[in-house]
């Protein structure tokens, strides 16, 4: 870690968003959770992008003179750039440029823990600088980069190039390839979930809205697993970029599978969503969604929209989803838990909250269960087994002809039992 942090100014064009001042309050947190020291902002009012540099005339040097003046070496900006706006914004300002995609792929490469995050974010790292090896990299992307470098040097240049280019995509190949053994090994537990016909339900939403604190709270409640199964939370951005998965059983035995997953932010780098999307598979084959909100946070509608259109944009559509508005507490005079249709407000740290969650949860994905009496004779133990472990047992009584337990079966373990149904009374 640097321990003097790099001064940057950050930068955008409005192009006239409604949400462009949270945007740009956002980049400005993406670049704290970088480490950076903003010193400085600029804005221009433009429709778009101009081609060549992003900002239009004039603006590029009112920008790098903002920079001097400051003493920022970097100017970070609030979008994804070409690969030649990005060299000739550099080359005019004789400064450190760094888009928002870069930015964020920065945080999350400093994040990435686990050897499947590492991978996911060094693929889409290395899909970003393809382009940007070199200025005649990209042939569509040549207008105005060309020059550097000089005619002689060319051949040279374009040999040395093309061999970067394959040991970048050498490398992208062997890390996808990595990743999908692990993800065998994934899709294997995952259907042995399905065999045991546990419901999943999976917690999403906009980064440190509180996911991973409402999936704590619960494990703390309704597990008795210890604190080390306890899953990272923190204040920052991407606390989280590993899916865990825990069981959480009920008092009365049923048990359901909960997940936690990476965070949104708005303007998620295409190739990050791409690389991330096997780790998002929980969320994809879950029965219920969590949607966490940060109702504290005055942005949260916009936080809202950004992220089912990431979910969207992955793939994830079509199921059941419970919006939960998290961090009432801090919210002066709002009650909590405050349960309406689909929503639910609410606090991870407080435990009638929680307890109010849990609720909704079986409401809904144990909504097809039934509570039947069985009768299994005592050769078949294995069933006993299966029936304590798997349903949810009310109560077991020793007769004459085997073990007579009443629980709440789901359909399919329904079906497995039928045979053994006691007429109930
Ligand atoms: N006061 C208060 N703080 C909360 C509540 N829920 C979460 N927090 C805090 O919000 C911060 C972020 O919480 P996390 O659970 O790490 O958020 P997350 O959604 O998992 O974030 P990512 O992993 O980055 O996507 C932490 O500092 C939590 O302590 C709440 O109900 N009340
Ligand atoms: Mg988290």
């Amino acid at each position: 870690m640097q321990e003097i942090p790099e001064k940057v100014i950050i930068a955008g064009i409005s192009r006239m968003q409604e949400n462009f001042d949270y945007s740009m309050q956002e980049l400005k947190e993406l670049a704290l959770a970088r480490h950076y020291d903003v010193v400085g902002e600029s804005r221009q009012n433009l429709d778009r992008p101009t081609g060549a540099t992003y900002f239009g005339s004039g603006k590029v040097d009112e920008v790098a003179e903002l920079a001097r003046a400051n003493d920022a070496t970097t100017v970070v900006i609030n979008d994804e750039l070409t690969p030649s706006q990005l060299r000739n914004l550099e080359k005019e300002m004789k400064l450190h440029v760094v888009d928002r995609t870069q930015l964020i792929l920065d945080i999350f490469a400093s994040r990435a823990a686990s050897k499947t995050a590492q991978a996911q974010v060094e693929i889409a790292q290395l899909q970003y600088a393809l382009p940007r090896l070199h200025p005649s990299a990209n042939k569509l992307d040549q207008q105005g980069g060309g020059g550097a470098g000089g005619l002689a040097n060319r051949g040279a240049g374009e040999t040395k190039l093309e061999m970067d280019k394959r040991v970048l995509n050498k490398r992208i190949a062997r890390l996808r390839r990595e990743l999908k053994d692990a993800d065998v090994g994934e899709e294997v537990r995952r259907a042995q979930r399905k065999e045991n016909k546990l419901p999943v339900v999976a917690l999403v939403g906009y980064t440190n809205a509180g996911k991973s604190t409402t999936m704590n709270g619960l494990l703390d409640r309704y597990t008795d697993l210890g604190a080390d199964k306890q899953v990272f939370e923190k204040d920052m951005l991407f606390a989280t970029l590993d899916t865990s998965v825990r069981q959480i059983s009920l008092k009365d035995n049923r048990k359901f599978l909960l997940s936690d997953t990476v965070g949104f932010v708005s303007k998620l780098p295409h190739n990050l969503i791409d690389s991330f999307k096997a780790t998002l598979a929980e969320a994809a084959n879950a029965d219920l969604l969590i949607q966490v909100v940060d109702y504290h946070d005055e942005h949260y509608p916009e936080m809202m929209k950004v992220t089912s259109d990431t979910l969207k944009s992955i793939g994830i559509e079509n199921i059941p989803m419970i919006e939960a508005y998290n961090k009432a507490d801090l919210r002066p005079g709002t009650r909590f838990p405050e349960e309406n249709g689909n929503t639910l407000i609410y606090s991870a740290k407080d435990p009638a909250s929680l307890d109010k969650l849990v609720q909704m949860i079986t409401a809904r994905v144990f909504s097809d269960s039934a509570v039947h009496t069985y009768l299994i004779p005592f050769d078949k133990g294995q069933l006993v087994d299966f029936i304590n472990r798997e349903t949810g047992v009310i109560n077991t009584e020793y007769v004459e002809t085997g073990t007579k337990v009443k629980t709440t079966v789901n359909p399919i373990q329904a079906g497995k039992l039928r045979q053994y149904l006691v007429e109930e009374d």
